[in-house]
């Protein structure tokens, strides 16, 4: 099942640590149930290993797990883990659900390694299938940013909308997202949305360097 699958990358991702790691954390339910096992193996095997969090979530979580945070400032990490929501063949990824993709990003590029965890319900033939591309943009830039993502020819562009509050999600970093679905995802679509002005990043990850741990695999 899909919990299983996922307890089970978990775990594998709690078995490559070792005494003294600075990990970068990615966030979502996946990511988030691999640190919880992690915590266990710090109690358990008295580890020492600092953590650089991807959202505000996964902070409360490190600290409330008393695992000791660091940042990008102070330290390179060894390297990071995190989850998808869709994953290809040439493992291309669509990220951003959980709306962290800015942090995560910034953390998969600053990692020498990258393990990305997820149940065979992410994997897809075809990018773009089941989710939108989130992008997030300056809010004052939103009229500019939609008309400029007009000429990528989208199947819809949607504003993000809070649940919690009224109107629309606000980043961790002050900004607005964009969902934007795509028919067909070509290999440049990365750079051509964030070359408009006015984006501050998207959920696309075109061939990033990253390893796949799937359940299938393991
Ligand atoms: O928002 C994100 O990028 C998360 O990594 C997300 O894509 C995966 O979340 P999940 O593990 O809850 O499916």
């Amino acid at each position: 099942s899909n919990r299983e699958e996922k307890e089970k990358v978990a775990e594998k991702i709690a078995s490559m640590v070792t005494d003294n790691d600075i990990i970068g954390v990615g966030s979502g339910s996946t990511a988030y149930l691999a640190l919880l096992k992690i915590a266990e193996r710090i109690r358990n095997e008295q580890l020492h290993i600092r953590a650089i969090p991807t959202s505000q979530e996964i902070k409360m979580a490190c600290a409330k797990l008393g695992i000791p945070l660091t940042s990008l400032l102070e330290h390179k990490p060894n390297w990071t883990f995190d989850g998808a929501d869709e994953i290809d063949f040439s493992h291309n990824m669509i990220k951003g659900r959980g709306g962290a993709m800015f942090k995560e990003k910034l953390l998969i590029s600053s990692s020498p390694r990258t393990f990305i965890i997820a149940d065979s319900s992410k994997m897809v033939s075809k990018l773009g299938s089941r989710f939108p591309v989130p992008v997030e943009i300056f809010p004052d830039a939103l009229v500019h940013v939609d008309q400029a993502l007009q000429s990528l020819s989208p199947v819809e562009i949607k504003l993000r909308m809070a649940q919690g509050k009224d109107g629309p999600v606000i980043t961790e970093n002050g900004n607005l997202i964009l969902d934007v679905r795509f028919d067909n995802i070509p290999d440049n679509l990365e750079n051509a949305i964030k070359s408009i002005t006015g984006v501050i990043e998207s959920g696309l990850f075109m061939h990033y360097e990253v390893l796949i741990l799937s359940s299938e695999e393991l």
